[in-house]
């Protein structure tokens, strides 16, 4: 495999360059942060008063964390560390949470994240041949401009479809002869289970990859999406308050995301302790960004579980690999005390090859108890009259499910393309519990 590098000094750097590079950015994030009241007062607290007080790259640990909640105290203008006329473009969280919170870019944020997205980009071996179909929110949501920017850098020829109709984004597909498309790893599966049921023939088709993030998602699902359509499915993680997408991505060897560390500094800290977990291990990943003047965010608490991969990735990149994120230390379910992860179920029924593009996750209170329901789409072959098949499937995928999560689910079968289909992020669980 010939591997291509969008910077290739940067991308292959000895790691003590790369350190002391980051060390350099650190500082200068640490006095951009100085500006604003909210990380002068919570510096001081621990004796940081200028980036001078940063002396190696181990002083990150000195640093206070910075949780969304306290980036919504400061909504709107409270991590604005330049002057109002020096911005160029806010992207908002979409607050379905709680209060938005905001991420402002000078005109030099911008450039420097398009450069990161564009690295990502090409590192899955596209180049300006390749048409890019971006099937993703644009807006507040920092997915569709982020690509958008990335992809024109590229030089692709960039197409702002946009989620969701998917009909229009076949027609566009065809017409245009899309090789590139960017969405949710579920709205790629909406699409091919689209494609059966409008009779689009992949050979109509000219598309060879996907980008595939903004949510968790399987290996399985991965193989399930690369099989189907038949191309290669990129892993790309990003979070808005670290500018969006371009923070990792993998590379052509498809084996972890290289988190970009010239711009990004991750630490895997245990979610209770706060500590550093020891190395491989899985963890939260704490991430400060060092590639922003406008809105300076240091170790900022993702909530994303993951961890690095120790050995070195064939592709020569020296950046280390973010193992996929599976789940999110607030998304737990606690089901009748039994802790479970909505991803250690996709795990477990993207694998079985009768089940279709699309589940729903049920939690309701039964009585005392907590009830968990699996729905779960299947292929129409099986719903006949005789209904043993199905009830022979919808056993084996409960017992498989008992075996793994420890818990006796209820599986609903349910026909293809029934299940409600989000145009972003998938909802996949629904608690109905009542909170106490
Ligand atoms: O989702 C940015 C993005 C856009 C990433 C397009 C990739 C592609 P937020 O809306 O702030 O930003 O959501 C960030 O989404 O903390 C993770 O929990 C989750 N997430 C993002 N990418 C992945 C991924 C964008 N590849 C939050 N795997 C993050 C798992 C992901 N989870």
């Amino acid at each position: 495999m010939i591997y291509q590098y969008w910077n290739k000094e940067m991308e292959t750097l000895e790691r003590s360059a790369l350190e002391a590079y980051q060390l350099t950015q650190l500082k200068a994030a640490v006095a951009q942060a100085l500006q604003t009241p909210f990380y002068r007062e919570r510096l001081a607290a621990v004796g940081i008063r200028s980036d001078a007080d940063i002396k190696d790259l181990e002083d990150v640990r000195r640093i206070p964390f910075t949780t969304k909640g306290d980036l919504r105290t400061g909504f709107p203008y409270g991590f604005l560390s330049i002057p109002r006329e020096e911005v160029v473009r806010l992207h908002a969280s979409s607050g379905t949470t709680g209060t938005p919170t905001t991420i402002y870019f000078s005109k030099e944020d911008i450039h420097r994240w398009t450069a990161f997205v564009a690295r990502s980009i090409y590192a899955t071996g596209c180049n300006k041949t390749d048409v890019f179909q971006n099937m993703i929110t644009y807006g507040l949501f920092t997915g569709g401009l982020g690509f958008h920017f990335g992809g024109e850098a590229v030089g692709m020829l960039v197409i702002p479809s946009g989620s969701g109709n998917t009909t229009r984004q076949f027609k566009l597909m065809q017409d245009f002869g899309t090789t590139v498309v960017h969405a949710t790893p579920s709205f790629l599966l909406h699409v091919q289970a689209k494609m059966q049921e409008e009779g689009v023939r992949r050979e109509q088709l000219k598309l060879t990859r996907a980008f595939a993030g903004a949510e968790p998602y399987s290996e399985d699902t991965r193989r399930r999406i690369e099989e189907l359509l038949r191309i290669d499915v990129y892993n790309s993680y990003g979070l808005s308050e670290m500018n969006g997408p371009g923070v990792a991505f993998e590379c052509q060897a498809k084996n972890g995301l290289h988190l970009w560390e010239d711009g990004y500094l991750g630490e895997i800290v245990n979610p209770e302790t706060l500590e550093p977990v020891p190395d491989g291990e899985t963890g939260e990943l704490v991430l400060t960004c060092l590639c922003r003047e406008a809105t300076p965010i240091l170790r900022y608490r993702t909530r994303d579980l993951s961890g690095f991969y120790t050995e070195p990735c064939p592709c020569g990149r020296t950046h280390r690999r973010l193992r996929r994120i599976t789940g999110r230390t607030d998304d737990m379910l606690i089901i009748n005390g039994v802790n479970l992860f909505p991803g250690q179920i996709e795990e477990v029924i993207m694998a079985i090859k009768e089940v279709g593009n699309n589940y729903l996750i049920l939690v309701e209170k039964e009585g005392v108890l907590d009830r968990l329901t699996v729905k779960i789409e299947v292929g129409s072959e099986v719903f006949r009259d005789d209904t043993r098949p199905l009830n022979a499937l919808k056993e084996r995928i409960r017992k498989t499910l008992q075996a793994s999560i420890t818990i006796n689910p209820r599986v609903e079968l349910h026909q293809q393309g029934s299940l409600p289909v989000s145009e972003g992020k998938a909802r996949r669980v629904l608690d109905q519990r009542p909170t106490v």
